[in-house]
């Protein structure tokens, strides 16, 4: 037969920021992509890719008249949306000559450097950063908008943040602690297989009883922002019953004296109406913990509160003073996103050593007010990121991007509602289109990103649009213009993983390490100050932060006020994919889950009109009845488009930015808002 109906299949990996990381299947007909599936081979995807990637990458990510595909120049005013094609020499020429100016006038922290994980591939993802390392730009510290708050928090405690348990210990664990993660949404394989299959009893801490929740042999229902007074009542509840390991504190626990008088002293029956959690349920889960061997996975929707750095701190203790580390089945995860884990060489990725200084940087919490301020900002620059739609204080982004004398550059695959307010709008090429390495940050693994096709119209990978404006710019430093190819082989050459990027393309997902399990602190050795466990912190002290944990709740909603919570919603990866017409008609209008009481009382019916306001903003959303929230907290996933919107803005307009207490990060979950019925 012809060969235009022979088909191939192509393995590659899916990108997005996403704790599955799923082995990918893409089949192609006559060189063009026919489908693109999970890959039955990948032990996480097992031959499916979640609903949301699968009517994606099968539709919009492959339709050129959806996607971006020629570079677009700004013409009649800001906002107005009206944009004409240019060519690449001219764009880059252009942005060239702007930024020059403007590094002239203003000096280069005046540009703004706005990224995060819209695709976590390292070229795509992080090479980028050798371009802003030269330029000097100012770093909007990129995880300030997801968890830092949880990374200094166990920075402290355990020294890192980013070497996790290996999941696959899962099988040796009698115990698996799930506190403020849902996988249901945020990882659906290991929902779908890899609790499931876990032999060990589930146990899940969240606000919402979210289908994780559902599904778990207990599900426990703390107040939002009092989980580390509920981490002390469990603690105390080990320390009165003889359950802390106390030769495991002796020999690799610093401090723990200091620590020890709250947890003797600690009221339970004051620390149950804190949390919201009975006395008894308390105590079952210590018992069912503590033994082990057990595993803790810290989620980030845990520390998204405004003492969501102490939360971190006091939950992580839990492994620290019950012995549930360093054996197998044991362990503590926030992210494996350990680069140098994997072999990978990160200062080589990244180049600092091409920035004239340390950056300059800018909390996301901050940026609406940096870029509101033509003292502190002249350009922008976005690129792997949706931030008028994923960033807090929407009404007041809005009205800075709309500054005629902020020069915004925006590397998109779609046009969003970020391209809208640009001067120049550069198509980029999707992971389908370019060769790349994916770093899973759950599973320990390195898997090839394989070009499937070529990119649609005049679209280019990320590092592609980068080398050329180092290029205009003058730049010539050698790092500045090193091919892919050159830095995949460089970099997989040093990972002494023994793969080049053919071997390892062919394989998809090499596993680390490849025999099984790795069991996490087996040596003992954590790289805080002391070498030990610092449940007292002198670092703490010095950043002004409590020497050791806090047994606090963050204060519950004024009166007639709710809790709003705005976590990770089933159908949607952050914004990306609100524009996927399926995945519209499946969601529906933006919705907000209320308590029956709490609607009730404020005679809200079942999809009625409500009016969801605070100081910052106000939104009108869909009445959605339902228990899965406790009463006085309201419920609206985050990942709605601004665009098409009744308001013209999603649930960010209700975001303030408070930070947290640590990091300069965000406090999302803990936003109050009054919610009534909308009057026409
Ligand atoms: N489908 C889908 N997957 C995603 C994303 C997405 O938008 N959609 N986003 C990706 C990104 S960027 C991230 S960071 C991860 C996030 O994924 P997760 O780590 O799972 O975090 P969230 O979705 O923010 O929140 C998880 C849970 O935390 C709960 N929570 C909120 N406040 C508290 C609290 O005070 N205490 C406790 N115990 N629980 C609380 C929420 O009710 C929610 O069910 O998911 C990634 N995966
Ligand atoms: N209310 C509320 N707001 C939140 C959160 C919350 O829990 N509640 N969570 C926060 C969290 S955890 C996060 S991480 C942020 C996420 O917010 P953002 O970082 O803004 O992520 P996305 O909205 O997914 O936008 C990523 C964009 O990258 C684009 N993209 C994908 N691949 C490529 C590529 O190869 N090149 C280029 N140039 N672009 C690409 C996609 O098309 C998409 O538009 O949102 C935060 N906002
Ligand atoms: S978003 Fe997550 S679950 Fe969906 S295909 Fe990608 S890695 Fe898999
Ligand atoms: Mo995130």
């Amino acid at each position: 037969m012809s060969a235009v109906r022979a088909v191939d299949a192509l393995r590659t990996t899916c990108p997005r920021d996403c704790y599955d990381s799923c082995g990918v299947l893409v089949l192609r007909r006559g060189g063009r992509i026919a489908a693109v599936r999970g890959d039955p081979a990948h032990p996480v995807s097992r031959g499916h890719l979640c609903g949301k990637c699968s009517m994606a990458y099968n539709h919009e990510w492959l339709d050129p008249a959806r996607r971006l595909t020629r570079p677009l120049k700004r013409v009649g005013p800001k906002g107005a949306g009206r944009f004409e094609p240019t060519s690449w020499e001219q764009a880059i020429e252009e942005i060239a000559t702007r930024l020059t100016g403007i590094v002239e006038r203003h000096g280069a922290a005046a540009i703004l450097n706005a990224h995060y994980t819209g695709t976590i591939s390292l070229l795509a993802g992080l090479a980028p950063m050798r371009f802003f390392h030269r330029l000097g730009a100012t770093e909007v510290t990129p995880d300030t908008i997801c968890n830092m708050a949880g990374h200094v928090a166990l920075r402290l405690l355990y020294g890192t943040s980013l070497d996790g348990f290996d999941p696959r210990a899962a099988r040796e664990a009698a115990c698996i602690l799930v506190w403020g993660a849902n996988p249901h949404a945020s990882a659906p394989h290991a929902h779908e297989h890899w609790l499931p299959e876990a032999p060990g009893r589930v146990i899940v801490i969240d606000p919402v009883r979210t289908p994780t929740a559902a599904r778990a042999d207990v599900h426990v229902q703390p107040f939002p922002g009092s989980d580390a007074a509920l981490a002390f009542a469990l603690l105390a509840v080990m320390h009165r019953d003889g359950l802390l390991d106390r030769a495991f504190i002796a020999q690799h626990v610093t401090g723990f004296e200091e620590l020890e008088p709250a947890l003797a002293g600690a009221d339970l029956a004051s620390l149950a109406a804190l949390t919201r959690v009975p006395v008894a349920l308390i105590e079952r889960v210590a018992h069912r913990y503590a033994p082990g061997p057990s595993l803790l996975w810290l989620g980030q929707g845990l520390q998204r509160q405004r003492t969501g750095g102490n939360v971190i701190r006091a939950c992580g203790l839990l492994p620290a003073l019950t012995g549930n580390l360093g054996r197998p089945g044991a362990g503590v995860l926030y992210l494996n996103g350990n680069l140098a884990a994997r072999g990978i060489d990160e200062a080589y990725l990244t180049a600092p050593h091409l920035a004239p200084a340390p950056l300059p940087s800018v909390s996301h919490m901050d940026l609406a007010a940096a870029l509101s301020d033509p003292g502190r900002s002249r350009a922008l620059f976005v690129w792997n990121m949706n931030p008028l739609a994923s960033a807090p204080r929407q009404r007041e982004l809005k009205r800075a991007l709309e500054r005629e004398d902020l020069f915004t550059v925006v590397l998109e695959l779609f046009a969003t509602d970020t391209t809208t307010l640009a001067d120049y709008v550069l198509p980029a090429a999707s992971f389908l289109e370019f060769d790349d390495l994916v770093v899973p940050y759950f599973h320990m693994a390195l898997s090839a990103q394989v070009r499937a096709a070529a990119p649609p119209g005049e679209a280019l990978p990320n590092l592609e649009i980068f080398r050329r404006l180092a290029r205009a710019l003058g730049f010539t430093e050698p790092e500045l213009a090193e091919s892919d190819a050159r830095i995949l082989a460089t970099l997989l050459a040093r990972s002494g993983l023994g793969e080049t990027f053919d071997s390892l393309a062919a394989q998809g997902t090499v596993w680390i390490p490849r025999d099984g399990a790795r069991v996490q602190f087996a040596e003992a050795r954590y790289p805080t100050p002391s070498g030990r466990i610092e449940v007292a912190s002198a670092q703490a002290e010095a950043a002004g932060l409590p020497r050791v944990p806090q047994c606090w709740a963050d204060a519950p909603p004024g009166a007639g006020l709710l809790r709003l919570l705005s976590p990770a919603d089933a159908w949607l990866l952050n914004t990306t994919f609100g524009n996927v017409e399926r995945l519209e008609r499946r969601l529906g209008a933006a919705s907000i889950g209320l308590h029956p009481d709490d609607a009730a009382e404020r005679g809200l019916a079942e999809g009625a009109a409500a009016r969801v306001e605070n100081a910052c903003g106000a939104l009108t959303l869909a009445v959605r009845i339902t228990t899965e929230v406790p009463r006085g907290v309201a419920l609206v996933h985050k990942g709605r488009w601004l665009s098409g919107a009744p308001d013209g803005a999603n649930v960010n307009v209700l975001n303030p930015g408070e930070k947290s207490d640590m990091g300069e990060s965000t406090a999302v979950h803990g936003i109050e808002v009054r919610v009534r019925a909308a009057t026409c």
